[in-house]
């Protein structure tokens, strides 16, 4: 059999058209080669990427202290599984424990699989330590959550495109609307079965939905009166992505359960974690969870090093100053076409802009499309938003640089 060479875009669209499941509605650009910021097509046409592989490549494409770790390795060992010790998951377990302080840390792959992680623990927790009858426990969540796409994820989903067909659900779940506080503690007052309330400090997919400053931290001083653990899914928001390492941190909230994913391993392999408390992560007994890959050697080099990059290059606190840059340059252009560009929202480098669809019915998407022929990729979410997260290492030159991009595509669209 022989390989493949890809040679064109086309090609590859072809390509992917005829032999691969029809799962995703990609933007038709082919990437074949990211450097920090900078992103290459197979024609070798350059791009901006303000995606950020929905903020997993803070650290840039391809930064080489965590290719280095991978590779160093990737030569040395690749996975034991958890049958065995390896010399690399206890320095990770370590070191991601001090730096977001807490007592231990439970590794996994996929975001999905640690907030499936998280709501295991939860409900162990309810039922070990809170006394919840068992089968009783609840998970509350919020109205356009986004927490994966598992079976178990899409049954509290309310996106119909996550859940329609997919049925039947998994019961255990209370959705409530997002940033109202009232109806959180309307539902911990009416139900004492509650382990868990999941929650995004930002809701990404929802279109960058910045609760109210204090929403958090009144959400967990309910938690902690209703003996219920706030279990914060950062796996879009954390490592830096909103202008704290954690978006949490805007609330001066540390929450019971903290659930990371994505910039973890600075895009380089699937890294996901899990920490808690002894009095909560000790409730899941060994042989109770695991995985194949979960805190295998690579991941947990890679995950050192993709943190030590956060903290050594400063990216968090770039990210919070350069978000105020770009988000004033988006309010000088919402004024030029207000119009078109209706809001602008968002903390540190995770940003949107809502774009009102033109009277000849062009969208957010042909800005998108527009936007990827002068050199910028982004995509847009739910119909009407599109979001900017650009790789955290941007320098202020670049950001004004792709500014210019999306100043010039909407003045003239
Ligand atoms: C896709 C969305 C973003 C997440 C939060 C858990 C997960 C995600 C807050 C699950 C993953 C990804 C999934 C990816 C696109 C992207 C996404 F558009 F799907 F919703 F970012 F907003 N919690 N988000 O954002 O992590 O299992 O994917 O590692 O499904 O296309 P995962």
């Amino acid at each position: 059999m022989s390989m493949l060479s890809i040679t064109s875009s086309q090609q590859a669209i072809d390509t992917e058209h005829q032999y691969g499941a029809h799962n995703y509605h990609p933007l038709p650009v082919v990437l074949t080669r990211g450097e920090g910021v900078h992103l290459w097509d197979v024609e070798g046409k350059h791009y901006f990427d303000f995606l950020s592989a929905y903020s997993a490549v803070n650290q840039g494409h391809c930064h080489p202290r965590i290719i280095e770790a991978l590779i160093e390795q990737a030569q040395q060992l690749t996975l034991t599984s958890r049958a065995f010790y390896n010399d690399k998951l206890g320095i990770a377990e370590k070191y991601i424990c001090e730096l977001f302080g807490y007592d231990k840390s439970l590794f996994m792959n996929s975001g999905a699989e640690a907030v499936e992680t998280a709501i295991k623990l939860a409900r162990k927790w309810g039922y070990t330590k809170k006394g919840i009858a068992p089968h009783n426990a609840e998970i509350i969540v919020v109205e356009h959550n986004f927490h994966g796409r598992t079976t178990g994820i899409i049954s509290f989903s309310t996106d119909p495109d996550s859940t329609k067909g997919f049925g039947p659900y998994m019961p255990g779940y209370k959705v409530i609307p997002y940033n109202d506080i009232n109806a959180l503690e309307q539902a911990l007052k009416e139900n004492p079965n509650v382990c868990g309330f999941l929650v995004e400090p930002i809701q990404g997919e929802a279109g960058v939905m910045v609760p109210d400053q204090g929403y958090l931290s009144r959400a967990h001083a309910l938690c902690k009166e209703y003996n219920v653990l706030l279990m914060a899914d950062e796996i879009q928001t954390g490592i830096g992505r909103t202008g704290k390492l954690l978006a949490s941190y805007y609330d001066d909230v540390k929450a019971d359960i903290l659930i990371l994913g994505k910039a973890l391993s600075g895009g380089v392999l699937p890294v996901s974690c899990v920490l808690a408390n002894d009095d909560i992560m000790l409730c899941i007994k060994p042989g109770e969870h695991g995985s194949t890959f979960g805190g295998n050697p690579m991941a947990a080099a890679v995950a050192i090093a993709a943190l030590e990059v956060i903290r050594e290059e400063n990216l968090t606190e770039n990210a919070r100053v350069l978000g105020e840059v770009f988000r004033e340059r988006m309010e000088r252009l919402k004024a030029k076409r207000p119009e078109l560009v209706t809001l602008v929202r968002g903390r540190g480098l995770l940003n949107a802009i809502v774009i009102n669809p033109t009277p000849d019915g062009r969208t957010a998407w042909d800005v998108c499309v527009r936007l990827m022929e002068t050199g910028l990729l982004a995509k847009p979410t739910h119909g009407d938003i599109i979001r900017f997260a650009p790789p955290l290492v941007i320098t202020e030159e670049q950001l004004h640089e792709c500014c210019d991009i999306i100043e010039n595509v909407i003045l003239n669209f």
